[in-house]
């Protein structure tokens, strides 16, 4: 007999899955290959959501509800990898958030952390720990776990912008809290710009602990100021074959990503520039903030503009070419992974 050869009939062996399945075992050797694939597979499809069609039916969405019926009035992006799945990537989840004229989106506070892209409306604000910050096209904001954050507009215009969480992550973790506040919109303990001020400007202060644990005390990273960076550095460098130019959005206490479990960065790829295939092992959403790119991204491809929203799962060959200037925000999980020595990426 050699060792492939089968030594009971397969029958035999269902007899013994029935029989261990009641005493809630089972038998490794079944599942062995997917508990542990040769490489990720990813669950979750490429997929691009338009700015303008999401634009409409969030605005539908704002004659059905109020922002103070809904609690937070948001447009879920569900992967078409897994619908229902609140997801836009394996361990993301986003949507599209409108907050009108008038508005207040109430305080609360949860375990997960979340970022939002503002896409669309000047002066709507966000308060978080008693300290409000203004948002305008392109900031990056920031609300730490367990932080209390409302969100409204006191202008005419209404406001949009792209919400980030990583739910999923303390979801599955179980170790999931929230809690309502008492107060719809927070007493103001901070005057607008504190944080700023005192984190911002690439200095801090001397015995000021750090307001948020291992989140960046930095809650508004203004896009005029980021932007301008990223152009200085692309006048300049030779675009990376694989990324053409990026700055990432860095915590000033630790230099690091800043967020515990989401990372951001912010990509400006030249018109005409096309990057070379890459892959990497973070799940990723591209928020393109200008311009136009072509994307390629394994048996899809698509063109995304101005505020169209991008899902890009985990271990995707992919490759970007820009048909207009474009600058890209992206966040991902890759924060996370990088903490569990996980992260891989691939460049061909
Ligand atoms: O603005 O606090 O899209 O708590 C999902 C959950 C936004 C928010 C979301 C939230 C928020």
């Amino acid at each position: 007999m050699t060792a492939t050869e089968a030594v009971a009939p397969a029958k035999d062996r269902q007899k013994f899955y029935d029989k261990i399945a009641p005493k809630h075992l089972s038998p490794l050797w079944e599942a062995l290959k997917g508990l542990v694939p040769p490489e990720p597979k990813s669950k979750f499809v490429p997929h691009v959501w338009r700015f303008d069609e999401c634009r409409a039916l969030l605005m539908e969405a704002g004659d059905l509800l109020t922002a103070e019926e809904a609690e937070r009035r948001v447009l879920v992006f569900e992967n078409p990898g897994m619908p229902g799945g609140s997801r836009i990537t394996s361990t993301m989840y986003s949507g599209m958030q409108l907050i009108l004229p008038g508005e207040i989106a109430a305080a609360h506070r949860h375990t997960a952390s979340a970022l939002r892209l503002v896409l669309e409306g000047n002066m709507g604000y966000t308060a978080v720990a008693g300290e409000r910050t203004n948002m305008e096209r392109g900031d990056f904001v920031i609300t730490p776990n367990w932080a209390w954050h409302d969100h409204g507009q006191e202008n005419d215009k209404p406001v949009i912008w792209i919400d980030g969480l990583d739910l999923h992550i303390i979801n599955f973790f179980e170790t999931a809290f929230s809690g309502h506040s008492n107060d719809k919109t927070q007493i103001e303990s901070r005057k607008l710009g504190d944080s700023q001020a005192r984190w911002g400007t690439n200095m801090r202060p001397f015995h000021t602990p750090s307001p948020f644990g291992a989140t960046t005390p930095i809650f508004n990273y203004k896009y005029k100021a980021s932007r301008e960076a990223l152009m200085a550095i692309a006048g300049v460098d030779k675009p990376d074959p694989h990324i053409a130019h990026a700055l990432r959005y860095v915590n000033p206490l630790d230099g690091g990503w800043p967020m515990p479990l989401i990372a951001a960065w912010l990509t400006h790829i030249p018109q005409g520039f096309e990057t070379t295939e890459m892959r990497a092992t973070d799940g990723q959403t591209w928020i393109v903030i200008e311009g136009e790119v072509q994307i390629e991204a394994g048996d899809k491809s698509f063109t995304a503009g101005e505020g169209d929203v991008i899902a890009l799962p985990s271990w995707v060959w992919r490759k970007a070419r820009a048909s207009k200037d474009a600058v890209i925000f992206t966040f991902s999980d890759r924060s996370a992974q990088e903490k569990l020595a996980i992260y891989r990426e691939e460049r061909r």
